[in-house]
Order: structure tokens, then sequence, then C-alpha cells
């Protein structure tokens, strides 16, 4: 149970049509404040592509027919236990108009002016990564203001996926 608990598996989601990147102001809760891309938790029962199309919906208030996982990344916090493993996927299309949410205000911002100042300090290493259509694990430790104390990142040729055996290609 412990074990169960001390992981959290999360979705985040960047629409990507270039050379322009959709993002959403964070307007509440975790991450307010920060533009990131559209994401949360997977419920119960909900497959993780699922959840990645709800939570674009619900929060963008936009469908993302095509999503395609671009990378895993852990995030862990000094002094709290729990990892929060964000699969991130990606998307370069959509049906109906971007519009605001009690979550999110989206925005789209060309990619050479992505507001790194005003995001997860994280962002800055993987993005470029995701922009470049390259599939990517990493892990980042943040201390109490978070300020990245400790990173890995890397380029990977494939995501694995769970504990399932891989089909031989
Ligand atoms: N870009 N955490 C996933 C999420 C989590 C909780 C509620 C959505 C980070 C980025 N995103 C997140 S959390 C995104 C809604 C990060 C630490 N660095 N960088």
């Amino acid at each position: 149970m412990r074990d169960k608990n001390a992981r959290k598996i999360l979705t985040l989601c960047l629409v990507h049509q270039h050379p322009r990147i959709l993002l959403g102001f964070k307007k509440r809760g975790f991450g307010e404040g920060r533009w990131n891309g559209f994401g949360g938790k997977i419920k119960k029962e909900e497959i993780i592509e699922e959840a990645v199309k709800r939570e674009v919906y619900e929060e963008a208030g936009i469908d993302v027919s095509n999503i395609n996982k671009s990378g895993i990344l852990e995030f862990e916090f000094k002094g709290n236990p729990e990892i929060l493993e964000v699969h991130i996927f990606r998307s370069d299309n959509f049906n109906g108009q971007p519009k605001e949410s009690e979550e999110m205000k989206p925005k789209w911002f060309h990619i050479k002016k992505i507001p790194f100042h005003k995001m997860w300090p994280d962002d800055k290493h993987w993005l470029p990564l995701f922009l470049a259509g390259k599939k990517f694990r990493g892990r980042f430790l943040f201390d109490e203001s978070d300020n990245i104390l400790e990173h890995n990142l890397s380029v990977v040729k494939r995501l694995e996926e769970n504990n399932r055996k891989r089909q031989r290609k």
C-alpha cells in the first residue's frame, strides 16, 4: 500500500503545430501560475490515452485524436517520498477551438518565444527534445522552492511501457 502511494502517474499533453505550441496557463492547483501542457490524474479503470484526451478536452476544450508518447519523466521533491511519474504526449492536430477553462487559459506560442521563465524549471531541459520529435526519459529532483537539485535526461529509442513483455518486431 505504501509503495502504491509513493508513485503517482500523471499525464501531460502538448499540441505542437510547427512552429507553434499550445500551452495553458494554470490558474489553480499544482503548478498554479505556470504555463504547461494539459494533463492530470488518471482515473481508475481509465487507460492512459483516454486520460490524456479527457484532460485536454476538460482543460482546453479541444479534441486530440492522434496522440503519441514523447517521454516519461519522474519528479521528486526533497522531503517528500512521493514520485510523480509524468507521461508526456504530443499531438499535431485537434478538433475544436481552444477555450479557457476553470483550470487553464490556453495560448499559442511561437517555439522561439516559449515562456520558460514562467514554466516548471525542468521544461527548458526536455522541451527542446520534444520539439525535435525525440523520445526521452528523465528524472528531476527539486528543492522546497522548485529549484532543480539533480537531474538526468536521455533520449531513448523507445519508451517501454509497463511490466508487459514487449512484442518482438
Ligand atoms: N512540465 N512537475 C502534470 C500534472 C500534475 C498534476 C496536476 C498536471 C514539472 C512539468 N509539469 C509538471 S506537472 C504536470 C496536473 C511538473 C515538476 N516539473 N514540469
